[in-house]
């Protein structure tokens, strides 16, 4: 289990809070993904298209043995599993996971960009992930997160929704 990855996970239709714990389980449980991390619960105003509901979105931390290809692999499965429907891009869903940094890699690939291309400009996604690793920076950009946090401007649409202390709220350690 050698490689640590961000994963930001979002949803705004249905139970919302309850497809976020079914992912996480569903990542947890798989042999070679161990959850270490997860943040509080932010709901958050839509972003790009806002004709849609609010969303609850998360980040969490995980290790793994997976490269980035099975890991995006593994969540896109367990957006299948939950029963996601693609209906257009950046509409809405009952769960989106996204990796957005897997070690210090940077993977231009047809259908993987990692750091995840916009994940700098989304205050949904910079403020759990600070909250679970402050000092953590662009590996590409070599800026630290909290200085693009900083230039966002509407960061008042994301609200602390459910807080979370410390590890494994939604999950039992061991794996
Ligand atoms: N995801 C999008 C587009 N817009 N807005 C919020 N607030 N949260 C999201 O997770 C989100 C979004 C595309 O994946
Ligand atoms: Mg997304
Ligand atoms: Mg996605």
């Amino acid at each position: 289990m050698n490689s640590i990855a961000y994963i930001s996970l979002g949803s705004n239709m249905g139970e919302r809070e309850a497809y976020l714990e079914k992912a996480i389980n569903i990542l947890h449980n798989h042999g070679k993904i161990n959850v270490l991390k997860i943040s509080s619960i932010y709901e958050t105003e839509p972003v790009g298209f806002t004709e849609q509901g609010k969303f609850l979105n998360m980040v969490i931390e995980v290790r793994t043995d997976l490269s980035p290809e099975i890991l995006l692999q593994q969540c896109l499965q367990v957006e299948i599993d939950l029963g996601r429907k693609r209906e257009f891009k950046w509409g809405p869903r009952i769960i989106d996971l996204d990796i957005l940094l897997y070690d210090h890699e940077n993977i231009e690939s047809e259908n993987l960009l990692i750091p995840h291309p916009r994940m700098q400009e989304r205050a949904f996604v910079l403020i759990p992930l600070l909250e679970l690793e402050p000092s953590l920076g662009h590996p590409v950009l070599r800026t630290p997160f909290i200085r693009f946090l900083d230039e966002i401007p509407d960061k008042e649409g994301v609200r602390l929704w459910k807080q979370i202390n410390g590890e494994d709220a939604f999950v039992h350690s061991g794996n």
